[in-house]
């Protein structure tokens, strides 16, 4: 029982901004930047990888008009969608989500430190992760 499922059955309140069979839309209530909204499957599974094909292409469908309307809305140009996957991976509320995230000019919206490195043996490592793909 996370939060978002207590949000999906009506006991505690949110802001919502979309809702359909399979998807709810609405306000974090943390938000980094005004606008700030999650996206989640009314499928209640924690992470991305739990989530059945048909949860997935709900979300997926939707995704695209929600960005154009956060953008029409608020006036942001710019946004990130983040999608943390456990709690190394900084998850906190563990019923998977979609965070849309508008990037303001004055900075207001998700920081973030890429720290990038070099390819190691990229043919083989991505031989090995195609074939686990089910
Ligand atoms: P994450 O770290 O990816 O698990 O982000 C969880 C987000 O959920 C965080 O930005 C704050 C938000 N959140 C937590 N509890 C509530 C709540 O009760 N209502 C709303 N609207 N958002 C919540």
């Amino acid at each position: 029982m996370t939060i978002f499922s207590a949000i999906l059955d009506g006991k505690i309140p949110c802001h919502r901004v979309y809702e359909d069979d399979h998807v709810l839309a609405f306000l974090d209530v943390s938000p980094l930047s005004r606008g700030h909204t999650l996206v989640i499957p009314k499928e209640r599974v924690a992470t991305m990888g739990e989530l059945s094909d048909d949860a997935a292409a709900a979300i997926g469908r939707v995704l695209p008009r929600l960005c154009r309307a956060l953008v029409r809305a608020t006036g942001c140009t710019d946004y990130n969608l983040l999608q943390n996957n456990g709690e190394a991976a900084h998850q906190a509320v563990m019923h998977v989500h979609i965070h849309i995230i508008p990037k303001y000019l004055d900075a207001d919206g998700l920081g973030l430190q890429w720290n990038v490195g070099t390819l190691d043996e990229p043919e083989a490592l991505a031989g090995t992760i195609a074939k686990a793909i089910e």
